[in-house]
Order: C-alpha cells, then structure tokens, then sequence
C-alpha cells in the first residue's frame, strides 16, 4: 500500500483534470485518457476483494462504443455489476490528485471498515476486449492492483460476460461452472445439446444462424464454441475482425439504432441472423422478408420469447413460481402490451443500466430481464431452483411434469445468470425456436412493434437533464417535459422520452407512434427541442 503514490507518480500519473464519472456501464471515454483511471481501479479492486473476502473481476471494454474508446468496469463476486453504493468511491478515486490518492483509499478502507493491513493478498480476474488500447491499459490495472497488495489474474482477451461468469465461478469454488474458459464451453454447450436431443422434430425451425459479430471479441469466442456444439448448431461468423474496424456499421447497436443490416452481410429471404455487440454482451436478430423488408427482432423480443418459453415449462411441471419481467422505457410499448396481457407475465419498468434490471429481476423467482438493446438474462432464485431440481425426480409428480422440469433444470445450465451474455442467449433462443418449431418469421409474430426511432444530441452539458419515473419524465431543464407532453399528444400511439447516456457524451432521444412517418417526426420533434432547451452543440437534429 505504501507503493500507491510513489507508483502513480511515476509510471500512471493523472495528467489531466477533466472529470469523468463511474456511469452506466462503468468509465467510458477516449482509451488515451483512461491510463491513472485503470491504476486506480486495480487499486479500487482489491479493496472490494478485501471487504467481501472474495474474487473481484476487472473488465476493459468499451463495449458498443467506438474503437478509440475504451473503459472499465468491476465486477462483484457473484458476477455482477459493482454494487451502486461503491460507484461513488470509484468516481472519486478516479478524480482526485495523485497526491491525495492515499488519503482518499485510507477514507474508502476506515469507511468501510476494511483492514489496509490484513496481509490478506486478493485475487483478481481480469480480461480485455479486442481494442489495440486494452493491452497497455490492463497494465496500468496491474499495477494497480500489485501497489494494493493484490494478485492478477490475467485472462486477456474475453467477453465481458465470460468474464463475470469465471468470477461467480470461483467464488462458488466452481460449483456455478468451471472457471476457465474451456469451462465455460463444456458447461453451455453440454447443456445447449441436451435440450436438442430432447426437441421432438421439427417442419419450420433451421439450425443456422448467420452472426455479425460486430468485429469484436464475440467472433474468436464464437468460433471455440462451435467446436464444442458439433452439428448441434451451425453458426456462420461475418465481420469477425480480419477486416473491418471495430462496431464500425456493424454490431448490435447499428443494426438496433439504425433499424438496418450490418455492413458485411448480404441477407437473404428465409436465413436468420443475428448481431453481437463489441464485447458480445448483447444480441439481436433480424431477416428479410421475401419483398426485401428489414425486420428487427430486438432484446424485447427476445425477452417474450425466452418468458413464453419459460412459463410454459413451469406451468407444465406443476410448480407455483412468481415469474416476472423487467424492462426499461425503451421497450416497445406493444411488447409491454403483449408480455402483460397474452403471456399474462407481470413487467416492471427500471431506469437503463443493467444492474438496475438485475437487481430488480433478483425480486422474482424467475426474473427475466432485457433492455430492448438486446442486453439480459434469466435469474433464477437459489429456491427455486432447489424446487426444480426436486420436481425433476420426485415420483409424486407425473411423467410429464418430471420430464419439464428437468427440461427446466438443463435450461438453467444454458442461462449465464451472471449479465446478459449474447453466446448463452443465442443458444437460448436457438433452443426455443427449435422447441417451438418457429422460424425467424413466425417468431417475429408474436406481436408487431410499434414504429420507434432513436436519435442522439450533442448538448454542452449532459447533466442538465435529469429524469424521473424510470427515466420515463424529464424534470429538469425546466419546461423541457411538458413541451414533449405536448408534442407526443399530437401522434396517435405517441410516446417519448429523453435521457442522458451513461456511457457517451450525448442526450438519447425515444420516440415511438402508430407510423414511422409520425415516429421519426416525434422524434426529431423532440430532439429540437432538446437542441434548444438543453444548450445543444453542433448540427440540429435530423433524422
Ligand atoms: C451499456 C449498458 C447497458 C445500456 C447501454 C447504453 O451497454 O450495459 O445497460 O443500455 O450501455 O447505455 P446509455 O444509454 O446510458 O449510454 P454496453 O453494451 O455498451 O455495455
């Protein structure tokens, strides 16, 4: 601990004094700014593995963002995201002086009674994603962690999600899975060609689905697990680094944003594809119809399937369990409308960010979560899983209710409950077609989206915005709401939101409508108004 200072000073100085704040997704910003940024976390990291006694997990990545950017963000030892109370010390080690770094870690350690001198040397997981920035950045992290007195473990490059599932991993001493990446393989793919051997034939399901993977770390990783799946599952990899930049006009994020097909992929009528984001922490998939047509099938279509399935294994098997759904205002309001009222599933809407949709999910027995991005996950509570695995051999029950909840049990291996994970829910949903017999197009009907758009704003300060009712009203700057009030009145189906990103320098604008004539409208409506209520920068919005 003595080395903190003295380490900072020489090799990871904060050179600047911009301000940068612990945000959605952890720091996000330029990785040519985030060097003392990356030190401090490492040092931050072991405090946390001091308090919990346990694994902390580091993961570089700036995940949908641009290749220059680049960011960190802890993970808690069951694999989740860093509980939101401790944000606040991870902002304020990243901001103070190098002088003050000391007096600010001894402040964190006496606030939360954390022995500097246990002699205790944690370990922590680290990994990185595929920008040319992580490497030199996980350095600074290093060091970070050796000049608190902890040890790394190094994975290089990973998935994000593979990374919060080798924490949870250790921390359970493996009984959640195997800690290593080959473990993680084994125990998805085990569970993934079970739950086919179970599938009964199938007319309209296709084992292929063609991957964009965003140029991104989701294309080596995908490519191991292929290996693993044998013919279970054909997956044909595109945009997989050898020759486009990272989330350039591909990804995740274009293909939901830009409501289009990625660059480098050519679709054709009757194929099914899906894209990753950068480091494959989210999933969307998407086909052309036979007039040409783009057609979306994003994280809230996702989210009825998985739920649709999941509530008819349980009500096969018998068992009373409170299943529940968690979304963000971003989620289409006609998926809302079918998740309620078809599947009768109960939906409750939390402000963006995953830990939000994690922590609320937890509260469920079985809590399915998706952001509309395509970002989620399936928890199950420790009880109810016990009841599952019992119902799965207990004599009392029949046949068929045996027989769906060990379906159940399998699907639970399948499940990375860690953070959403776009491997483990493309196998999810691979098994639910296939279960169903639902090619893309059928599945695409369970409900038809509202028209929607979403568009950015550059404004001087992001912050003068501030929202309420899960991000869902703005109560600041003054008038902004009710002037989207007003406009949203105008549109049959109408509604809109504004927030400010957590994870880069811009204000997001939704709007949705029974058009999307009138939806684009609403929205550049909005944005306007944004522009010149909230100190716009730059161009005005358009579409
Ligand atoms: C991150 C978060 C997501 C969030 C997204 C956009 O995703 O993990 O929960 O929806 O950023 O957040 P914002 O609108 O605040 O910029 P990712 O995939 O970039 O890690």
């Amino acid at each position: 601990m003595e080395r903190i200072e003295e380490v900072a000073n020489r090799l990871h100085p904060r050179t600047g004094t911009k301000f940068i704040q612990y945000g959605t997704a952890g720091f996000r910003t330029k990785g040519s700014e985030l060097d003392h940024v990356m030190y401090r976390m490492g040092i931050l990291a072991v405090l946390r593995a001091k308090l919990k006694g346990a694994t902390i997990g580091v993961m570089i990545t700036a995940s949908h963002n641009p290749e220059e950017d680049n960011g960190i963000k802890l993970v808690d030892p069951m694999g989740e995201m860093l509980e939101s109370a401790w944000e606040k010390y991870a902002t304020e080690l990243a901001n103070v002086n190098d002088s003050e770094l000391m007096i600010t870690v001894k402040k964190i350690a006496s606030k939360e009674q954390i022995d500097l001198n246990s002699g205790t040397s944690p370990v922590i997981f680290c990994a990185y994603d595929t920008r040319p920035s992580s490497i030199p950045l996980s350095e600074a992290v290093r060091d970070g962690i050796e000049a608190a007195g902890g040890s790394l473990c190094n994975f290089g490059k990973l998935t994000t999600p593979q990374l919060h599932y080798m924490v949870r991993c250790k921390n359970t001493d493996n009984c959640y899975g195997t800690s290593t990446e080959e473990g993680y393989y084994q125990k998805l793919s085990l569970a993934f060609i079970k739950l086919r051997q179970i599938q009964g034939q199938t007319q309209k399901y296709q084992n292929t689905v063609v991957v964009d993977a965003a140029n991104g770390i989701g294309a080596e990783k995908a490519k191991f697990l292929k290996t693993y799946l044998k013919d279970s599952l054909n997956i044909e990899i595109h945009n997989d680094g050898t020759n486009g930049r990272l989330n350039y006009l591909c990804g995740a994020d274009y293909v939901k944003v830009q409501q289009k097909a990625p660059n480098g992929l050519t679709l054709k009528a009757g194929s099914k594809y899906a894209s990753f984001d950068g480091d494959a922490d989210r999933i969307v998939y998407y086909y052309v119809d036979n007039g040409g047509t783009f057609h979306l099938l994003d994280g809230d279509k996702i989210a009825s399937l998985v739920a649709s399935y999941l509530q008819t294994l349980v009500s096969e098997s018998g068992l009373t369990v409170n299943l529940g759904l968690v979304q963000t205002a971003y989620a289409n309001g006609s998926s809302t409308d079918f998740i309620t009222q078809t599947l009768q599933v109960p939906v409750v809407c939390v402000p963006t960010g995953v830990k939000h949709l994690h922590a609320r999910a937890l509260q469920f027995d079985i809590g399915v979560y998706f952001e509309a991005n395509g970002h989620g996950t399936v928890l199950f509570s420790d009880a109810v899983t016990e009841k599952i695995r019992s119902a799965a051999s207990d004599v009392n029950l029949t046949d068929k209710q045996r027989k769906s909840a060990s379906e159940l049990c399998i699907a639970i291996n399948l499940i990375n409950q860690t953070v959403g994970d776009a491997i483990s829910d493309m196998l999810l949903v691979e098994i639910v077609l296939g279960t169903q017999d639902l090619d893309i197009e059928n599945w695409d009907k369970m409900y038809t989206d509202l028209p929607n758009r979403q568009l950015k704003v550059k404004v001087q300060d992001r912050t003068v915005i501030e929202t309420t009712d899960a991000e869902r009203r703005a109560v600041k700057p003054a008038g902004l709401q009710e002037n989207v009030d007003n406009l949203v009145s105008k549109v049959p189906n109408g509604r809109s939101f504004v927030r400010p990103s957590g994870t880069e320098d811009v204000v997001r604008i939704y709007a949705e409508a029974d058009t999307q004539q009138n939806a684009d409208k609403l929205a550049v409506e909005v944005a306007l108004k944004v522009y010149d209520l909230a100190g716009g920068v730059g161009d005005k919005p358009h579409l």
